[in-house]
C-alpha cells in the first residue's frame, strides 16, 4: 500500500526536534514491504496545511498516519494549545486525499485519545507506541477487515526493530535550524513519579536496545550525514545504571565525533556516572531536578531527597560536565517557604542554568490527577481536555509568577519558559541560526545577561 506519514509538529522552541516517532512508524512500515513517504511539516510555518495537502495530493496515499507529538507547550500562566494548528492541517490532508484511511498516533495523541479522534474525525488511533501495531493495522485496512477504532500500540520485543528512517527526514535542515540527532537508547521508566504520563507512553519497565546498535545508529544515520550533536531521547538516562554504562563504553569505544545532552536523573547520578558520560562525549545534562524541599519532593513522589540533588551536582561539577536544573515550582506541598529552600539548595549547587516551569501539567491516569480531584482543584479526571489545566498549590497560586519575575531578576541564568518574551525566542533563534550547537541553557548567562522586568 501507498502510505504518507505526516509529522505534524510544528514547535521552533527550545529547538525544532527531529520527528522521531514519525520516522520509526514509517521505517516499520517500511520494512513491511509498504510504499511510504515522510511529510514533516516542522518548518513549514503557516503554510502547513497546503503544503501537507499537497504532499498527500501527489502522492495518492491508500493510509494517511499523522505523528501527533506535542498537545501544548505546558508553559502556565500562558499556555499555548496547539491542537487547532494540528487540526488544520489534518482537514487539508483529509481534503486533498478523501479516500485515505486517517490514522492517528504520537505522544501528545496518546495522552487524550478519544478527545483527539473526535476532533479530527480520524478512522483509527495507536496509543502508545506503533511500530508493530501501524503494520498490523495497514494489513487489517489491506484486507479491509474493519480493525477497531482505537488500538493500543506496541513495539518489537525484545527493542531490536528496524532503525528509525531519517533518511525521510531532512537532517541538514535541522542542523541548520539548531536541531540536533535524536537518538533512544531504551524505552520506559520504573519510577512512577506523581506526575509523569512517560510509563503510560512507554511502558513502566525498562526495555533496552544493544549499545552496539545504538552507536551503530548515530554513525550511520547521523554522523555520516554531518551532524556532531544529539539528544539521547531517553525518559532518564543513566537508570538503569548497568545499561547506560554500557552504551557510555560502547561509544567511547567508537570515538565518536559527537557531543550529547541526555535528561538525568539526581538519583545515582554518580561520579562515575558522570565521569563515563563526559569520556563517552557528554556535554551537558538536564537534571530532573523538580524540587529541592522534601515536602515538595514527595508531593512529586521524586525518588530521591535534597542530599542527591547535592551529590548529584557535584558529580556533574567533579566531572566537568556543565549542569541545568529542570524545576517544578508549585506542585503538591508547595508553599512560599519551601519554594525559598529550592531556590537557595538549587543555587549553591553552581548550576550553569535552571529551566523552570511554574505549576504542573495535569494528565488523566496519573497519581496527580486523582490528587487534584481529592483536593478539589480539579472536578473530575473525566473533565480533563485537550485545554491544558495544571496543579498549582493554592498556598503559592496568586504569587508564584511575581516570585517567578523576581527570581529572574535577581538570578539570570533562571528561565522560565512561560515568562520569556519574544526578544529571548529571538535571541535563541539568531543563536541558533550563527549555529550555537550546545543546549541553549549552556548560554543563559550571556543570553540573560541583564535583568528582565
Ligand atoms: C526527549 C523529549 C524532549 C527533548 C527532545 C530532544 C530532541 N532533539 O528530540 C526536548 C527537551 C527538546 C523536548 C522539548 C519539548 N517537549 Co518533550 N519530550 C521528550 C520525550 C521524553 C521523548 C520524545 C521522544 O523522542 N520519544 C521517542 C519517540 C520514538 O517516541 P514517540 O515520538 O512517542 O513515537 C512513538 C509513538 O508515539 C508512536 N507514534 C509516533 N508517531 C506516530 C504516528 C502514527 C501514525 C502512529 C500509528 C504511531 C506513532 O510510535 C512511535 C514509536 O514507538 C517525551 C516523553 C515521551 N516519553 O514520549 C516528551 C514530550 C513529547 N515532550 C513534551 C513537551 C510538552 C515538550 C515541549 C513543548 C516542552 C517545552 N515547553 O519546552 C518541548 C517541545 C519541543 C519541540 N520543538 O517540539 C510532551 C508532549 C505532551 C504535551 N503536553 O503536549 C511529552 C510527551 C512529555 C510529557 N509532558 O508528557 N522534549
Ligand atoms: S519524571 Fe522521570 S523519573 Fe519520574 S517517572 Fe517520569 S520519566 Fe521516570
Amino acid at each position: 500500500m501507498r502510505v504518507l506519514v505526516v509529522a505534524a509538529n510544528q514547535e521552533q522552541e527550545p529547538e525544532p526536534v527531529v520527528p522521531l516517532g514519525a520516522a520509526y512508524v514509517a521505517a516499520a512500515a517500511r520494512d513491511a514491504g509498504h510504499d511510504v513517504r515522510l511529510h514533516d511539516a516542522c518548518f513549514d510555518g503557516a503554510h502547513a496545511p497546503e503544503r501537507a495537502a499537497r504532499a498527500a495530493a501527489s502522492w495518492a496515499p491508500d493510509v494517511i498516519g499523522v505523528s501527533i507529538r506535542n498537545c501544548d507547550d505546558v508553559a502556565w500562566p500562558r499556555s499555548r494549545s496547539f491542537v487547532t494548528g494540528i487540526e488544520k492541517l489534518v482537514g487539508a490532508v483529509r481534503g486533498a486525499v478523501p479516500t485515505a484511511r486517517l490514522v492517528l498516533g504520537g505522544s501528545g495523541f496518546s495522552l487524550f485519545p478519544e478527545l483527539f479522534l473526535d476532533r479530527l474525525g480520524a478512522d483509527h488511533g495507536v496509543v502508545g507506541e506503533g511500530e508493530v501495531t501501524f503494520v498490523e493495522l495497514l494489513d487489517a485496512i489491506g484486507r479491509r477487515d474493519g480493525p477497531p477504532r482505537l488500538l493500543s500500540g506496541s513495539a518489537p520485543s525484545p527493542l531490536a526493530g528496524p532503525p528509525p528512517a531519517i533518511d525521510l527526514v531532512d537532517v541538514a535542515r535541522y542542523a541548520q535550524e539548531g536541531g540536533c540527532a535524536a537518538v533512544q537508547t531504551k524505552r520506559g521508566c520504573a519510577m512512577g513519579c506523581a506526575y509523569c504520563t512517560y510509563p503510560l507512553l512507554e511502558g513502566a519497565a525498562w526495555r533496552r536496545r544493544d549499545p552496539e546498535v545504538v552507536v551503530d545508529e548515530l554513525e550511520r544515520a547521523w554522523i555520516d550525514r554531518g551532524v556532531t550533536h544529539a539528544f539521547i531521547v531517553d525518559n532518564v538516562f543513566n537508570i538503569p545504571r548497568a545499561h547506560a554504562i554500557a552504551v557510555c563504553a560502547a561509544m567511547e569505544r567508537r570515538r565518536l565525533p559527537l557531543r550529547w545532552t541526555a535528561f538525568v536523573s539526581p538519583h545515582g547520578a554518580s561520579s562515575a556516572m558522570l565521569g563515563a558520560m563526559r569520556r563517552a562525549g557528554c556535554e551537558g545534562v538536564e537534571l530532573g531536578t523538580d524540587a529541592a524541599h522534601p515536602d515538595t519532593l514527595e508531593g512529586l513522589s521524586k525518588p530521591f531527597g535534597v542530599d542527591e540533588i547535592v551529590a548529584a551536582s557535584g558529580a556533574c561539577h567533579d566531572a566537568g560536565v556543565p549542569f541545568c536544573h529542570a524545576l517544578v515550582l508549585g506542585g503538591p506541598g508547595e508553599t512560599s517557604r519551601t519554594l525559598a529552600q529550592t531556590v537557595e539548595i538549587v543555587e549553591a549547587t553552581r548550576p550553569a542554568a535552571v529551566v523552570a516551569m511554574l505549576g504542573v501539567r495535569i494528565y488523566p491516569g496519573t497519581p496527580l490527577a486523582r490528587r487534584a480531584v481529592r483536593e478539589g482543584l480539579l472536578a473530575s479526571e473525566a473533565s480533563l481536555g485537550l485545554a491544558p489545566e495544571f496543579y498549582v498549590s493554592p498556598a503559592v497560586r496568586e504569587t508564584l509568577v511575581a516570585r517567578a519575575r523576581e527570581i529572574a531578576a535577581l538570578l539570570p541564568h533562571w528561565i522560565f519558559p512561560a515568562l520569556e518574551g519574544d526578544e529571548a525566542r529571538a535571541t535563541c533563534a539568531s543563536l541558533r541560526r550563527r549555529g550555537r550547537r550546545a543546549p541553549l541553557w549552556t548560554l543563559a548567562r550571556r543570553r540573560l545577561a541583564r535583568p528582565r522586568r
